[in-house]
Formats: C-alpha cells, structure tokens, sequence
C-alpha cells in the first residue's frame, strides 16, 4: 500500500473537509489534469512527435502559432466538452468561446485556458504549462461571451500544470495552494505539498530587462533601486531569473519567494500589457494570493479588475507581498507627482 495521495483523493477530501468542490467542480479539475497529461505527454515526445515548430496560423492576438499551442487546444477541448461539468470554454487560441455542443448536456461551470504558456520555449526545451482558471456560469440564460467578464475573484478553482524536468500541477479552490507531481509510472498526479506560502521577503525579481528602455517611472525606478544592490537605498542586493514561460517563472516564486513582472510598456502603448488578463494574470494571481502573495496592475489588485473584453491585456506584479507592495507604492507615489 502506498502513502501516496492521488489528486482524486485529496479532492475528495477537501469536499469533506469543508465542502468547498462539488461534484461537477472536482470532474472538471480531473479532466483538466487528465488533458494535461496527454500535453505533457506530448511535450516529451518533442521532435519524435512531430509536434514542434510553428503551425503556420495566427491566433486572435495576432501571434504565430506553434504546433503545440493548437495540439494543446485541442486536447483540453476534446476533453472537456462531454463531460457535462462546463456550459463553455475560452482559449487564448480562439477568438470566441467554444460553447459545449447541444449532443451534451451543458453544466454550470466556465473555463478559460491558456493551452501552453511559454510557446517562445517549446522548440529549445524550457519549461512550459498550461494555465487555467473556473468561473460559475450565470444562471437565468444561455451561455454568452458576457458570461465570461467577471473580475478574477470570482473564480471557483484556478490552476497550472508546468511541462518541465517533472510535470507538475499546481491548483487552489480557494484554500490554499496545493502541489502534485506526476507519476508516469502510475499514470496519476500525486500530491508533494500542501499549503504553499510565498516568502514575504525577498531578494529575486523577474523581467525582461532588454525591454528596460519602454518601462514607465515606476518599474525603471523600482528596477533601477534592484540593480543597485547593497549599495543602493534597498540596501541588499538582488538576484534575477528571466525563463519567459510565465508559468516557470510563478512557479519559482511560489516555491521560493520573489517577485514577477510584465509592466506596461512604451511598444504598444495602446495596450495595458502583454499578459491576457482572464487566463494567465487571474489564475495565477489567485495562487499567488492563496499563497500570502500579492498580485496588481500598479493601480490595483488584478483580482478586482472587471474584465470588459474576453482578450483583454493587463499589466502584472506579482509576488512576495512586500515587494508588490513596494512597486504598488511607486506607482502612488509617480500618480501623485504635479
Ligand atoms: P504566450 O502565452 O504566447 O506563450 O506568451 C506569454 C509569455 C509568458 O509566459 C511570459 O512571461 C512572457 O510571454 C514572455 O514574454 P517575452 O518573450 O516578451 O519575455
Ligand atoms: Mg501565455
């Protein structure tokens, strides 16, 4: 007999426990991780599977899509629309929402995914993963785009699966954070840890710093102080890792404290961000406040940001609290400048 606690089990648990997932809930999060799998399955195959390199085809932001963002797609989709749990799905590789099928009963459930986060580092063999995040469905009417805009608190069960030297899942439902790690002998996500904190100290940040010269005052100014080390007014000095999969990068923070950011910046400057806001800023903002994080857009917390459109871009800082704390102060302070 093994000590192992499989991910149904602890689902299981939990709705013992204090009832927070309901039966459809803790179906939908099996069939999540069970697409999840299938993706870090094909992730391993990599060139054997013919599943790297570029599709040929553009997404609605207007990006060339890998092979393995639309494999990935199509996965998660194919998984989840028969199961009855969900009335719809959203995809950072779909313009409009994919609602279930009338050949299946529809459920109560909306997810929103970002098939593989990361694309940039599917040919070279970095880390990737799968972000995802559950809202409740609006009872009254049939399911609708409009269904979708709902601020990230909202969310009932948010999460990410990270492709890398393991495959990991991490999940909240909205008590605390939870870790498993995939066991390919035995085919099932086992949990590793349980009730996950963010350090509240830290002394590691994460940026694309070439894009250093379009950051705004605040950012430049809160770098800036970073790079000066012990020298500087911070008085300590910093470390940086940059992976560019958003999903490495928030799983190091959630493992060992730091800070992560995408500012706004000077390139498109019609756009609030380069990071969609509904399913990559939410989920992991939610993990990362689950985990005595903190997470906003300079101005406010992401998780109380109403969303107007599907697509919507949102600037990130995200991380030990007194470090998003430290930026959030930065920016009051630049909003207040004459
Ligand atoms: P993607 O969803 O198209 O892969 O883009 C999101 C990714 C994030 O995972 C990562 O933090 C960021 O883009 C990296 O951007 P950059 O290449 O500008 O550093
Ligand atoms: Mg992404």
């Amino acid at each position: 007999m093994s000590n192992h606690i499989s991910l149904t089990r602890y689902l299981v648990e939990q709705q013992r426990v204090d009832g927070s997932i309901p039966a459809q809930l803790r179906l939908l999060i099996e069939v999540v991780a069970r697409a999840c799998k299938s993706i870090s399955h094909a992730v391993n195959k990599g060139a054997l599977g013919g599943v790297l390199g570029p599709a040929h085809s553009e997404n609605v932001q207007g990006e060339i899509q890998k092979k393995l963002d639309i494999i990935a797609n199509e996965v998660l989709i194919e998984a989840n629309e028969w199961g009855g749990h969900l009335a719809a799905m959203a995809s950072e590789e779909m313009e409009d929402i994919y609602i279930v099928p009338n050949r299946y009963p529809q459920g109560e459930y909306l997810l929103l995914f970002d098939p593989l986060d990361g694309s940039s580092n599917i040919d070279v063999n970095v880390s990737i993963g799968t972000i995802f995040s559950v809202l409740r469905k609006p009872e009254g009417h049939d399911v609708a785009e409009g269904d979708f805009l709902q601020a990230g608190s909202q969310q009932v069960a948010a999460g990410y699966c990270v492709y890398g030297p393991q495959t990991t899942l991490v999940l909240t439902v909205g008590h605390g954070v939870a870790v498993f790690t995939l066991d390919r002998e035995q085919g099932s996500f086992v949990l590793t840890q349980e009730h996950l904190q963010v350090p509240e100290e830290t002394q590691e940040f994460a940026i694309n710093m070439s894009n250093m010269r379009h950051w705004d005052v605040p950012t430049r100014r809160y770098i800036d102080e970073c790079l000066q080390g012990r020298d500087g007014p911070r008085g300590k000095n910093f470390n940086m890792r940059w992976v560019a999969s958003m999903v490495a990068d928030v799983h190091r923070i959630l493992t060992r404290g730091g800070v992560f950011m995408y500012p706004w910046d000077q390139r498109e400057p019609n756009k609030p961000g380069k990071l969609r806001l509904m399913y990559e800023a939410n989920p992991m903002s939610w993990l990362i406040e689950q985990a005595g994080g903190a997470a906003t857009n300079g101005h406010q917390r992401i998780l109380d940001i109403v969303p107007t459109q599907l697509h919507q871009r949102v600037s990130v800082v995200l991380g030990s609290k007194s470090e998003v704390e430290q930026v959030r102060r930065y920016y009051a302070e630049a909003a207040n400048m004459p």
